[in-house]
């Protein structure tokens, strides 16, 4: 049975492993989550990564939104308000918070978060193995310009959801990971696989996080299998999301060759471009990195599976 390990962030990385599942529905699938984007609101603790991946593989997610719930309702949301209790720009729907109550209930118990997704994923039964990054607090902070002339660090969640991503991003920092620890089972999983993905997912705060916990950059580098990338720019913009403000924060510019260059030869040995960004192939490859041009819009299931066969081909070609 093909094992196939896949570093994701949120609704790129969600939706890419939905296709992925159908592309091969007998691979065992290990999912290393970021967990950078976490935050604690009203006491408790909410995974929003690991929570997407989750709904979405599990049938519970708001298709549309992409994030949180279907069917939502937004009573507590209103009740708190009505408190004027805040932050009141972080929508948290009212089955969502069941989620967040139970993983809140189990760490105070003494769990490990790693443990706390297991549980979680009982009832979702999302058919891969979701693992978080690691089960010590991280907390992606955006670096922005103050008021007072000087710099501030946000959370991302507030930089990103309140903020829309409009100040420009001077830093991205992931406070705590340096201390982290890879969680139970991730270096195993890396270790053992035959081959490892980067969805379409955010190259700086969802994949970059996630390659920031010490040890994991380095188990994929040593692992020796084909590590295969796709692009989550397309045309010189992300696909969804804001990636482009992030990146130019770590000096990345937004195109589909400097994202694969970001991540580096020592990284990846394979990347999928978009067919629009086909004449980025040479300039790839120049930089030890097997490039192919095929179509990357997640437009349906069947599209996501035939990207995530394409991937699966590229690590063949590219296996020594
Ligand atoms: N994104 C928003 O744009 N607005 C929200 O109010 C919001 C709430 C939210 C609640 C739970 C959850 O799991 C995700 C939520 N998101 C929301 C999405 C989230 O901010 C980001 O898209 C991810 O963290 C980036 O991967």
């Amino acid at each position: 049975m093909q094992r196939i390990v896949v570093l994701a962030g949120g609704i790129g990385g969600a939706r890419f492993l939905r296709g992925l599942k159908k592309a091969v529905p007998d691979a065992e699938i290990t999912v290393v989550g970021n967990t950078g984007d976490d935050i604690h609101l009203f006491g408790l603790k909410v995974c929003p990564d690991l929570d997407t991946v989750m709904y979405t593989l599990g049938g519970g997610i708001h298709e549309e939104q992409g994030w949180g719930r279907a069917d939502e309702t937004f009573a507590v949301k209103e009740e708190l308000a009505a408190y004027g209790v805040g932050p009141d720009w972080f929508g948290l729907g009212d089955r969502d918070i069941a989620t967040h109550i139970v993983r809140t209930q189990m760490i105070d118990a003494g769990y490990p978060l790693s443990a706390v997704t297991e549980a979680l994923c009982t009832r979702w039964n999302p058919g891969v193995r979701l693992l978080p990054m690691t089960d010590d607090r991280v907390e992606t902070h955006v670096v922005i310009d103050a008021e007072d002339g000087g710099r501030k660090a946000v959370h991302f969640q507030e930089y990103w959801v309140r903020l829309r991503a409009v100040p420009p991003a001077r830093a991205v920092v992931p406070v705590g990971a340096e201390q982290a620890k890879p969680a139970p089972g991730v270096l195993d999983a890396i270790a053992s696989a035959d081959v490892v993905l980067f969805p379409p997912s955010n190259p700086v705060v969802s994949v970059g996080t996630i390659l920031a916990v010490p040890g994991i950059r380095e188990a994929i580098a040593d692992a020796g299998v084909p590590v295969v990338g796709l692009s989550p720019i397309v045309g010189g913009a992300p696909v969804r999301g804001m990636a482009d403000k992030v990146l130019a924060a770590v000096g990345v510019e937004a195109t589909a060759a400097a994202v694969a260059g970001h991540y580096g030869s020592g990284l990846l040995d394979g990347w999928l471009v978009d067919t629009v960004d086909a004449d980025a192939v040479p300039e790839v490859e120049a930089a030890g990195i097997r490039c192919r041009a095929v179509p990357l819009m997640m437009t349906d299931t069947d599209a996501t599976a035939r990207m995530a066969h394409e991937a699966l081909s590229l690590a063949e070609e590219v296996r020594v």
